[in-house]
This record gives structure tokens, sequence and C-alpha cells, in this order.
């Protein structure tokens, strides 16, 4: 028999099961369904190892469940929209389209080397107008549902370029990655889908995803971030206006020793007074140059100042000072907040750095002598004090007796505050989707006719990364006469952001081809939720969120039945490099520049820090999947990517392991070759089995039972390789090759492997004869009484120390097991001569002697 040659093999199987149309969705109903899937890549033109990673662990777990008798969908697309492709027309003037198509093939072609069990006539494209069209008829789903609407809202403002930047584009200093200028905030009126009216059912609904890891869960809560306090209307000193605040901590109001407004907020200028009106617009312009990150961080000063004004707190009638702040943010609550120092951790800063005076009016429970002059705030929950009629009040209770006051006096009342804003999908860009609104002079926005979708996008641009966004400056293109009066109109010029694509994409694979519709919804409901969801943690919370918003907005409009997209979710780790970096000058040094044994800068001789990191260009860490598989196979890398590390867990790359399971596939292989060569003519199937043939069968069932629990709630591949290769030695070990357990063996082994190392299994599943592929045969049932041992090991010991051992029956009680170890040959010729003064019975492990002097 020929050695194992991966790549002739590898090819030859793909072409076969491609041609046999092995991996198309069944038509069937009858099967119960399961639907796979890998969050779809981006076509950024080559295949890194996350992509084998993520892909490689949904098809394991498809072609498992076919094997186990579903119906299994599972297929692939292109998430082709947005910047790259732009950014590629601008610097090297490729048309995006011409772009990405071009890196769909190639990653299509990389893909297939993969030997994926993909349906890849489901392949979805979302730059293609004929899922775009779909996308627009969404947004208008949204647009007639009131959940799609125009805002002024801030952008990044290029002042050189004269053009909208994206967040990527825009550095950690603030600058244009191309012009270098400092990016500015501009006001431009762009499109918003209304998630935040979604924000209790999507927090809530959080509960019902028990297959999503809990980290997840979290971050997703976190980021609706539910707040329950209530709104407080402070009075304006001479003013005829209020403030109105949002408090999560209503019994701290006679606290308030100043109001602070966001600078942006439209009350600033009327409470400015002339004397501090310089200072104010010199502050705001200051602030208006820096990102909400940069205002919100918590080690940074808060940094504010004086309005002049003064508000009355309506409580006590107190009058503070209002002041502007880069804290507070206008789009959160009301974008003003009461400040009480006393009792909140940023305002005790806060009113330290800017003289600000701290009024106490919590105060612990079980203090008699309670400490006045605060050396930092006191968050906690306490009895109130100095808050008038409200003084000797639990403030847990304080909070609602607070509020409910408040409301009877009319300047307040309770509210729920979600951190989630809602979504601004607008993009000045070219390469997305275009929303399909016509604005007209006299009837306002207005949608696309569905028949006339989609709004294709022109192709005759020009990209130059200056100017407004490519689309506005083609005339022709925007204007349009009204759909509606029919009087000249414009074509809305904004494309959605990209998340919108991914947020339905995985309902369109259940019925990729329908041309009426974006989908069929009995289609859809029928293989929906996917099953299992798998991708990275960085999109634990927008991807999925949006996806959620969408599949319950669906819901609600009556395209679909159910209200989650994703029933089962893991989130893979990252695939790691070895890393090698001169720690004084912060370079990343390559490898193959490195000597492994004594890692040294080749430019300077100092030595290296050797660390494991995320694979990535810059660190020149990585490992090309084509060199693994030219090398291996595709077979051994998966082997090695699944056996390496839990799925969700980092995975460190490591050439040695990938040498291993390279080595258990050639075992496999020998097993097999070996087999032929032995077999003889008439298998022997005897009643009665011998004790090695007990034992190779015992071996097979226990590698069925491990491998079928370590795949079924958890998906532990890297337990699950380690039992295939017990149960490879443990038929190596067998010499029984007449015997019908020995075939049986044999080919558990090959269909228990066929999902981790499809092609190799497949071909020595031919080579035993049989014709039909190993990938339509039965996932093995376990016999559980081919488990039961019949004999076991008995250590034998004398004062502790272990002789020998001897196999006695599994039925042998503790005294039948003492006659056993006393008749032994192993006792018997170590105790010769010896009194026993003690015996010591472990049943089912071992039998010690304590004998005298
Ligand atoms: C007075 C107070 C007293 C507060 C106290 C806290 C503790 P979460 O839980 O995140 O919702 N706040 C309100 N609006 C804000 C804005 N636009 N920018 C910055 N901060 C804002 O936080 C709610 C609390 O954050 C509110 O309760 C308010 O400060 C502040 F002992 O009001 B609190
Ligand atoms: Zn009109």
């Amino acid at each position: 028999e020929p050695n194992y040659s991966a790549a002739a093999i590898e090819q030859k199987w793909q072409k076969v099961w491609h041609e046999a149309k092995l991996d198309q969705t069944p038509d069937t109903t009858e099967k119960p369904k399961f639907y796979a899937l890998s969050m779809f890549p981006y076509p950024s033109g080559s295949l890194h190892m996350g992509h084998v990673r993520n892909y490689t662990i949904t098809d394991v777990i498809a072609r498992l469940k076919r094997m186990q008798g579903y119906r299994v969908l599972h297929p692939m697309g292109w998430d082709a929209f947005g910047l790259p492709a732009e950014n590629a027309a601008i610097d090297r003037g490729i048309a995006p389209a011409k772009w990405t198509y071009q890196n769909v093939a190639q990653m299509r072609e990389q893909l297939q080397q993969l030997g994926l069990s993909v349906d890849w006539e489901r392949e979805v494209t979302t730059c293609s107008p004929d899922y775009y069209q779909w996308t627009q008829w969404l947004f208008l789903q949204f647009y007639q549902a009131g959940l799609a609407y125009q805002k002024e809202s801030a952008v990044n403002w290029d002042p050189i370029d004269q053009t909208v930047l994206a967040n990527e584009q825009v550095d950690n200093e603030g600058r244009s990655w191309r012009s270098g200028a400092v990016v500015e905030r501009k006001l431009l009126r762009q499109w918003f889908l209304k998630i935040t009216d979604y924000a209790e059912q999507l927090l809530n609904d959080l509960d019902k995803l028990s297959g999503w890891p809990d980290r997840v869960r979290v971050m997703q809560a976190n980021w609706i971030g539910k707040s329950t306090g209530a709104y407080l209307e402070f009075f304006v000193k001479g003013v005829d206006e209020k403030i109105a605040v949002f408090t999560t901590r209503p019994d701290t109001v006679y606290g308030v020793t100043y109001v602070v407004l966001a600078p942006e907020h439209p009350l600033t200028p009327k409470v400015t007074t002339p004397e501090r009106q310089e200072a104010v617009e010199a502050f705001i312009k200051e602030v208006a140059g820096q990102t909400e990150i940069e205002r919100t961080a918590e080690d940074r000063p808060k940094r504010g100042t004086f309005t002049g004004g003064v508000a009355i707190n309506p409580f006590n009638g107190a009058e503070i000072p209002i002041l502007i702040a880069d804290y507070v943010l206008y789009e959160y609550g009301t974008g003003a907040v009461m400040g009480v120092p006393a009792h909140d951790v940023r305002d005790f800063k806060f009113a330290k750095e800017n003289n600000l005076p701290i009024k106490v009016v919590i105060v612990p429970d079980d203090a008699d002598n309670p400490d006045l002059e605060l050396t930092q705030a006191y968050t906690e929950s306490g009895i109130m004090v100095n808050s008038e009629r409200f003084t000797g009040m639990k403030s847990t209770q304080g909070k609602d007796a607070i509020v409910q006051f408040a409301e009877n006096e009319g300047y307040g009342k309770a509210r729920i505050q979600y951190r989630l804003r809602d979504w601004l999908i607008s993009r000045q860009r070219y390469w997305g989707c275009p929303i399909p609104i016509i604005h007209c002079p006299s009837c306002g926005a207005v949608a696309v006719p569905k028949e006339d979708l989609p709004v294709l996008l022109p192709d005759d641009v020009e990209f130059s990364g200056r100017g407004p966004s490519p689309l506005a400056k083609l005339d022709n293109w925007v204007n349009v006469p009204c759909p509606s009066c029919g009087e000249s109109a414009k074509r809305e010029t904004d494309t959605m952001d990209t998340f919108i694509d991914s947020s339905w994409y995985f309902l369109r694979f259940a019925d990729a081809k329908n041309t009426e519709k974006p989908f069929d919804s009995a289609k859809v409901n029928d293989w929906m939720a996917v099953n299992q969801y798998v991708g990275g943690i960085e999109h634990a919370i927008l991807h999925l969120l949006y996806s959620r918003f969408f599949t319950k907005v669906l819901r609600d409009r009556g395209l679909l039945n159910f209200d989650e997209p994703f029933e089962r979710l893991l989130t893979q780790g990252m695939v790691q490099g070895m890393t090698y970096k001169n720690p004084k000058t912060g370079k990343y040094i390559p490898s193959s520049q490195v000597n492994s044994n004594e890692p040294k800068d080749p430019e300077t001789g100092e030595p290296l820090e050797v660390f494991y990191e995320k694979m990535s260009k810059s660190k020149y860490n990585g490992v090309e999947p084509q060199q693994v598989i030219g090398k291996y196979g595709i077979d051994t890398a998966r082997m090695f990517i699944l056996f390496k590390a839990p799925p969700e867990k980092d995975l460190e790359w490591d050439d040695a392991d990938v040498e291993g399971q390279f080595r258990f596939l050639n075992r496999v292989w020998r097993i097999v070759a070996e087999y032929l060569e032995k077999k003889p003519a008439k298998i022997k199937s005897s009643e009665t089995l011998s004790k090695e043939e007990k034992d190779l069968r015992r071996a097979t069932h226990i590698a069925i039972k491990e491998v079928s629990d370590d795949l079924e709630e958890e998906y532990q591949f890297n337990t699950a390789v380690s039992e295939l290769m017990k149960l490879s030695n443990a038929i190596n070990e067998a010499k029984c090759y007449e015997s019908a357990v020995y075939k049986e063996s044999v080919e558990t082994l090959l269909i228990l492997l066929a999902p981790f190392a499809p092609h190799l299994a497949e071909e020595l599943w031919h080579k035993l004869g049989y014709t039909d592929s190993i990938h339509h045969q039965s996932w093995p049932k376990l016999d559980p009484s081919a488990l039961e041992v019949d004999e076991i090991t008995l250590v034998i010991q004398i004062m502790g120390k272990t002789r020998g051992t001897i196999q006695v029956p599994s039925s042998a009680d503790k005294q039948a097991l003492e006659e056993f170890a006393r008749t032994s040959e192993v006792a018997q010729r170590h105790l010769a001569g010896k009194e026993i003064k003690k015996v010591i019975v472990v049943p089912g492990k071992l039998v010690n002697f304590v004998v005298a002097g």
C-alpha cells in the first residue's frame, strides 16, 4: 500500500463530493433540522488561520449532525460591502466592485480547499444587487413601521479633504488617516434605526439564550444598560427655563451642590452670563474635538467651567451654580446632571477640583457619629440626613418617596433610562447599500417604490477620498423625479452601515435564490433559529444585537414567527503565533530571522522577548494556511486545530503538535493498510468472544461513548481527538484480524474520525471496499453491554509495596478477592515463611498484606 498522501486524496474527494452534490441542503422536511453557521467573512482577499479555525469548527458540527440523522443547512457567504474596497479604489484606482469580486473568487477557492461541507449553491454576497435589493426592501419595512428616521448628528469631519470619516479612519490622536488634519465634529442629517424601541425586549430575551456564553450575555446587557431612576427639574434663576436631570439617586437630592450641563446642551447659551460667555465658548470648542471615550475615561481629570448661571433646587430652594463639563454626555439621559459630590465618585473628584461644596445627606446605618467631612464619596445606601422631611428615612425607601413627592409637586417623575442609543446607519460612502429614499421639496422623504428596487450603485464613479461622498457628485444619478408628485427631487446619497447587511443574511440562506422577496417566511420559519452559530468574540455586541433587533422587528412585521435568531453561540478563541519582540525598541522580528534556541535581534544582537499573541501581519507571527495545507494537508491542519485547545479558548500554534497529528493520521492509514493485508477472506463472528476481542470491543465502545459525549453539549473536540487516538492504540495492539470485532473497530474508528478528517476517512473507507460515502454513514451506536468488564486487574501489595498484579473476575467480593490474592503466585512467593498480621482489601483495586517483623 502506498503511503498517506494528503494532497492527492484531498483534491480527489473534493471533486467527487462536489459532483455528487454531497453537501447540498436536503429538500426533505422529514428529518429534524440543524442549522450550522459560521459568521460569514469579509472578502479581504486572503484566508487566515482564524478563518480556518472558525470554519473547521462549524464544519465538524455540520458533518456530525448529518451522521446523527439531521438534515443540515451549512451555508457560506460574503460580507462584501465596506470601506477597504473604497480605500483600494482611492489608493490603487481599482473599482470597488472589481476588487471585491476578485477577492471573493480568490477566497472561495481557498475555502474550497478546506473541504468544508458547505452548500455553495446558497452562497450570498451582500454587495450583489440580488441581495441588496432585499436589504433595501427591508429598510423600507423599517421606514414604514416608523423605525427608520432622520436626525441631525455629529460625524467626524476632515476639514482639509472636506469629507466625512469613518471612526476607523481617525487615529488615536484624532487625526485623519489621509490628510493628517485634526478631525472635527460636524452636524449632519443622518438616518437612524430605532433600536431603542426594542431595548427592553432585547434585554429581557437574553434570558432565553441559555446556549450563549454568559460573558456575551453580560456584555449585551451592559451595552443596553438599563438604569432605574427619575427625571427631576431644577429652576433657573432669572430665566424662564427648567433644567431636567436624570438621576439614579433621587434620595440624594438634598445633597446637590451644583448642576452640570453637557457643553452641547441647548440651555448652555441661555444660562451663560455675559461675563462667562467667552470662557464657555472656548470650552465648548475644546470639548467638540474629543471623543466620547476620552470624555468619559475614569482616570482623566474631569474638566468644566462655570456658566455664571444659577439653578434652584425645587426641594429646598437652594441656589447652586450651573456648570458645563466634559464628563456629562449630551446623548445620555437629559444631557444634564445634578452634582452630588458627597455620594458620587465622579462628582466628588469634580467638586474637589473646582472648589465646589460637598454636602452629606446619606450616612451609614450603623454610624453613631457619622463623619460629615468625607475623604471620598460615600456611595452606599444608608440613612438620610440633612434632608428636611425625609431625614431619618432609609435611603432605599427615600428614593421612591422623593420621586413621589416630586411627581405630586410637578417637578419630577420616575424614569427608566437605557444606555443603548438609536443605531446610526448613514454612511457618506459609496461602497454600501444605497438607502432607497428620494427627497422631494414638496413631499419630503419618499420611499423608492418596491418595483423600482434595487436602487443600483452607479459604476461611473470617481474616487479621490476628497469632497463629499462619490454618490453625491453624480448629478445624473442624484437628480430624479419624485415618485409621489413627479417634481424634480434628489436621491438620498448616504449608504447603509454594513452591519445592516449582516443583520439578515442568516435568513436569506434559508431561501437564497428567491427573486420575489427577501425570503419565503415558511422556509425561514422552518430553518431558523440557527442551531449553532460560531464566530469571534469581537461580534459579541454589535452584530449579534443588531441581528436580534432585526429578527424582532421582522417578527412584528409578520415575516417571521420566532424572536431569537441564534439558539447557541460559540465564540471561538484566537489563533496565536509565537512572537518575537525586542523589548528595547518595541520592534517585532520575523521568526525566520531568529534562532529559536537563542532569540536575538538580528541587527543589534539584543535578546528578544518570546511570547504568544494573536497572529497578525504587523507582528510577523502568522502561519499561512496554504503553507500548512501544502505540507501536511487540510486534514492534519483540522486535526491540529481541533486537538490543540477547546474551541472557545485561545490556541497556540505549535509545529510539533501539527506534526503529531500528521503522525496520528499516518497511523490510522497504516492500521487500515495492515488490516487489508492481513484480512482473511472470511470474517469470523462468534457468540463468545476471546479476551482480546472483548478488550478491543470495549475500547471501541468506550470511544463511541466518549467521542459522542464530548461532542454532545460542549463540543470538546480536543478530548474527542484524544479518544480517537486511544482507540487507534487499542486497535494497534490487537491482532485478531480475522474477527468481526476487529472489523467493527476499524470501521468505527473511521466513522468517528470522518467529521474531523473527512478526506482521509473517506479514502480509507473506500479502501475497505465500500462504495457509498463515509459521510452518509450513521453515527455509531453505543452498546452499553460492551462496556462491561468481566475481569479486573488486582494489585498485590506487601507492606504497601506493589509486588505484582493478577486478573480476577470483576464480580468477586471482598472475601473472594482476598482469597485470589493469597493464592496468587506473587503473594505465595513474597509471603513464604512470613506471618500475615492483617489484610487490607480495596475492592476493584488492590489487596495489601501486612506482615510481622
Ligand atoms: C445624582 C447622583 C448622585 C448620581 C449619586 C449618582 C450617584 P447610570 O447608572 O449609568 O444610568 N448622569 C446622568 N446623566 C448623565 C450624563 N448625560 N452624562 C454623565 N453622567 C450622567 O448613571 C446615572 C447617573 O449618572 C445619574 O445619577 C447621574 O448622576 C449621572 F450619589 O445623579 B446621578
Ligand atoms: Zn414629491
